[in-house]
């Protein structure tokens, strides 16, 4: 080899390399290492080097994570070992008893079991050989399934080759292919701009995406992966002695395994963790149907065996279904607080995971043209991550032939204003601003919000009453309430009405970005009344702010500072902010605890805490004068970690940045 191709060679390897942890660290452990344009730039350096010198290159090369000729057909695999499927659980007793029959089928007092999520997804089977994937199948019916190689190199999660020091000859890792609820929300918006077929959710999604013959276009559908399961093994001396261990080793070997898992032993560890998950489930950023218990010793997991083709050492603990079936009584709209119409579909009641839910949102008149969602309906309705519940789909087979389509009124049903939408906007919005209830009950919620002016007790059942009656229409109105008129009110009794009026006079001791925030100017939320109130000091160098002035304020482009001139040029809204101020509201700097003072300190916090959530820690490092920030890089001072904490722990570890428990935060609070 002359000395250039071997120098060229040298950098074709170095490439593939560095290529291979760009992409783990980018897909598997969440942390980018380089801006995508350094890793487009090397990745085009490895295809020039290959159109250069084709015979170096191997299936594993990043490049053939792009799909070939499409394929006719998939073949059929048949599993080394075959894949299992997993019995359920739903209740409590029936967790008992497989407690029970482990323990007695072990002759053991107590078993430790490995306990993780279930995804919902597609199971599937990747086998590598000599560390390098060379098939990948689906579970079939378990003993053989389809092959779909092609398709799985195109997800990057999955490695090409396993790295790490001790790979087996051969292993054959099952997992779930599976898709972030992000991601799929943004194939589907996609999906609708071209007017392509748009998914009901992300299982079906992840399964349509992976059945696809033309590998090209599954290399374009966001699909992620998790590992775990084991099928064939070589050298069986590999296997180490638990799950839990063999998870931790699939992570060394580069494979993406999920952090939210946890070794128990006894019934109440096992529900405790079906709680702790059920209670996050709709903020997990992707869907799960249930959790998965597993005896954690693959010796005891042995002696168990199986019983027909279900392992008597694992179950599955499902959640009550989060999407049902009902029809759509009627569809009427709902108006928001900056106008925003939102069709809304009245339901014939229906329980959906636990809750009976009567009303689900339609988003808006595109969204209820696409899925043609019609009075007399029947349709599917999920509770999704937001809670609110939302109209999926439209059972098409059961439509009655009276059902009628939806029209946007062109009045507000509130304040018979006229509904406009312009051009540009997804949403149609009464025109009627404040002169509209509606918008006015809203605007006096966001008001009193928590994170606003607070003004505790000040609920939507009072503000109905308080706007129905006429006895407030502005938000400096509630600050000459009286005792008798909210006393008077529809279940509210004396006591409730003292402390709402407790609670009015209180949030009159504010801070300058609260009472901007609460102002609902469009386009302004929390961190920006934060930058406008540092930027401007005051409220009245607020309202007569030039353009120029408000586009060199922090995150204030042109729609936010002409949303705020807008609002300000309006004398309405002048006259209400005047009265709020002759009202008394007080401006308080905002407060630093009593000599602490991290200022240009940076917090990552993670994890959960033993006694506090991650919104009061925060609170409390910055009322310290220290920076929350999302992400740990070299300018974190501390991570605070609590249980549970993830990859950014392992980042900390790695930059050698201290690593506090909540008792050691306190103590640097000096509290
Ligand atoms: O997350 C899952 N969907 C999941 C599925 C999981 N976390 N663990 C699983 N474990 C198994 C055994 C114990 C049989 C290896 C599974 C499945 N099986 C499974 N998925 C589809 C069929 C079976």
């Amino acid at each position: 080899m002359s000395k250039g191709r071997s120098s060229e060679a040298d950098r074709y390897c170095y490439l593939q390399t560095e290529l291979a942890r760009l992409e783990h660290a980018y897909y598997v452990l969440d942390q980018p290492l380089v801006p995508d344009a350094e890793y487009d730039r090397l990745y085009r350096e490895l295809l020039d080097l290959e159109q250069n010198h084709p015979d170096w290159i191997t299936a594993d090369s990043l490049s053939q994570r792009v799909g070939g000729t499409p394929l006719k057909v998939f073949n059929e695999v048949k599993h080394a070992v075959p894949m299992l499927s997993l019995n359920n659980a739903f209740e409590e007793s029936e967790l008992v008893s497989f407690d029970r029959r482990c323990r007695e089928g072990l002759g053991l007092e107590t078993v430790e079991y490995a306990c993780e999520l279930k995804f919902d997804g597609l199971a599937i089977s990747l086998r590598y050989e000599g560390g390098v994937l060379i098939q990948a199948a689906t579970r079939g019916d378990g003993a053989s399934g389809e092959d779909v190689t092609a398709n799985i190199r195109t997800i990057h999660s999955i490695p090409l080759r396993l790295t790490g020091k001790k790979i087996p000859d051969v292993l054959e890792v099952r997992g779930e292919v599976f898709m972030h609820r992000k991601d799929f929300e943004r194939m589907n918006k996609h999906a609708a701009t071209l007017g392509e077929k748009e998914f009901a959710n992300p299982r079906n999604a992840a399964a349509g995406s992976l059945r696809q013959l033309d590998s090209k276009i599954t290399a374009k559908r966001p699909l992620s992966f998790f590992a775990y399961g084991l099928g064939a093994l070589e050298p069986a001396n590999w296997l180490p002695k638990s799950h839990s261990q063999l998870l931790d080793l699939y992570l060394e070997l580069g494979l993406p395994v999920c952090h939210e898992r946890r070794v128990v032993s006894s019934v109440e560890g096992l529900q405790q963790f079906y709680q702790e998950i059920g209670a996050k489930r709709n903020q997990l950023p992707y869907e799960i149907d249930g959790v998965v218990y597993k005896v954690n010793l693959f010796k005891q997991q042995n002696t168990l065996g199986f019983v027909s083709r279900a392992p008597r050492f694992a179950i599955a603990h499902k959640y009550p279904a989060q999407e049902e079936i009902t029809t759509v009584l009627d569809i009427n709209v709902q108006v928001g607080r900056t106008g925003a119409i939102t069709p809304v579909a009245r339901l014939s009641p229906v329980i959906v995971g636990g809750v009976t839910v009567t009303n689900a949102t339609l988003h808006n008149e595109d969204e209820v043209r696409r899925k043609d969602v019609r009075v007399g309906d029947t349709v599917v309705v999920r509770r999704a991550g937001d809670v609110i519940p939302e109209v999926v789909s439209v059972v098409l087979d059961r439509r009655p032939k009276n059902a009628k389509p939806f029209e946007i009124p062109s009045q507000c049903p509130i304040c018979d204003s006229h509904i406009e939408r312009l051009v540009d906007e997804a949403v149609a919005r009464c025109s009627g601003g404040l002169f509209c209830a509606a918008q006015r009950k809203q605007a006096l919620l966001h008001f009193a919000h928590r994170r606003a002016m607070d003004i505790e007790g000040l609920g939507d059942k009072i503000v109905d009453q308080l706007v129905d009656l006429n006895l407030v229409r502005t938000p400096a109105d509630l600050y000459r309430l009286g005792f008798s008129a909210l006393a008077n009110l529809e279940r509210m009794g004396d006591k409730s009405a003292d402390n709402l009026i407790q609670s009015i006079t209180q949030s009159k001791s504010t801070s300058l970005p609260r009472f901007i925030f609460g102002l609902g100017i469009r386009h302004v939320g929390e961190s920006t009344a934060k930058d406008l109130a540092k930027h401007f000091g005051n409220m009245h160098a607020l309202m007569d702010a030039q353009l120029d002035d408000l586009l060199t304020v922090n995150d204030v482009g042109p729609v936010v500072a002409n949303s705020i001139i807008s609002f300000m040029s309006e004398s309405h809204n002048r006259e209400v902010i005047e009265q709020l101020l002759a009202s008394g509201i007080e401006f308080q700097v905002e407060e630093r605890i009593a000599g602490v003072d991290l200022s240009g300190k940076t917090f990552v916090l993670t994890g959960t805490l033993p006694t506090m959530s991650r919104d009061q820690a925060k609170a409390l490092l910055e009322a310290a004068g220290a920076k929350v920030a999302g992400s740990v890089s070299q300018k974190t001072s501390y991570v605070v970690a609590g249980t549970d904490a993830g990859s950014k722990l392992e980042k900390a570890t790695e930059l050698g940045i201290s690593v506090l428990d909540e008792d050691a935060l306190m103590k640097l609070l000096g509290r």
